[in-house]
């Protein structure tokens, strides 16, 4: 039976290129993120390679993440893969300085909001006693880099949560895995800048980066390994990147 795959964040990046990628393998899609339009387009686009539901919601509202998975068609009822991709930095500043609403904004987005879709989502895969759960952590869940705090706390969150999530659903025959990518250019440094597209860019001046396309394919490799083979964790780096601090650039 073809697999379903609910993908939060879908608009852009990472998401948005995994969606891509599955629907180009056959999986059914549900689509999510708050740009209405985006994801209008998106399931335009992959409407003649697969079966295609998009769902409009901001993960930090529980009761609409609750109301949205809750009103599928019943043929995209059962979600087989679900990647918690949606999550962005915001701001980039000593702890000090720090800005309480990109705090609340990292905390609420990329730890809250991907604990609020899971729990709508893993009760029907224990029920089945399958599925599989992608989390997108990150380098900086690994390790820590100057004026990344809460960022970094939000995705070291993402690891524990991943981990819980193994061993409190092993006796359910779910696989959890984490994929944590370096440096990826996307809409990522915009969101972290406020829409800066100078200070954007400058994070990838001399270097090449990952691109969303190199992460989904190592998500579409976890999602297809046989049965009993789960992928549970991945570092993804580019090769111009061996820490957060240290990356070779060209300088001109
Ligand atoms: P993008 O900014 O390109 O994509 C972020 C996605 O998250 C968008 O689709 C956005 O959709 C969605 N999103 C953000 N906030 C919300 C919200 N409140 N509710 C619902 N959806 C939301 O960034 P990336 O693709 O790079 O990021 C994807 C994931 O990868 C994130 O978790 C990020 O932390 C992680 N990551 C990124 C790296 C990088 O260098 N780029 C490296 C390591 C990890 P919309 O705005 O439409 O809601
Ligand atoms: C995104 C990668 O290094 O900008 O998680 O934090 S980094």
């Amino acid at each position: 039976m073809t697999r379903t795959a609910l993908i939060t964040g879908a608009t852009s990046g990472i998401g948005l290129a995994t969606a891509r990628l599955f629907a180009r393998n056959g999986l059914h899609i549900i689509a999510c993120g708050r740009r209405q339009e985006r994801l209008e387009a998106l399931a335009h686009e992959l409407a003649s390679l697969t079966q295609v539901h998009t769902l409009a919601f901001d993960v930090r509202d529980n009761a609409e993440v609750v109301e949205k998975i809750a009103s599928l068609p019943k043929n995209f009822q059962q979600i087989d893969i679900l990647v918690n991709n949606a999550g962005n930095a915001h701001g980039l500043d000593p702890i000090h300085q720090g800005s309480l609403v990109d705090w609340d904004a990292m905390i609420d987005i990329n730890v809250k909001g991907l604990l609020y879709v899971s729990r709508a989502i893993i009760p029907q895969m224990v029920e089945r006693q399958s599925g599989h759960i992608i989390n997108i952590g990150s380098l900086a869940g690994k390790e820590v880099y100057p004026n990344g705090n809460v960022y970094c706390a939000s995705k070291f969150a993402v690891d524990a949560i991943t981990k819980g999530m193994r061993i409190d659903l092993n006796s359910y025959n779910i696989k959890v895995t984490c994929i944590n990518p370096g440096l990826v250019e996307t809409e990522f440094s915009l969101v972290r800048f406020k829409g800066d597209g100078t200070r954007a860019k400058n994070v990838y001046r001399g270097m090449t980066p990952l691109t969303a396309e190199d992460v989904a394919e190592v998500i579409w490799f976890a999602v297809s390994r046989p049965a009993h083979v789960n992928i549970a964790e991945v570092l993804l780096l580019p090769t111009a990147q061996a820490t957060s601090t240290i990356v070779k650039r060209q300088e001109t």
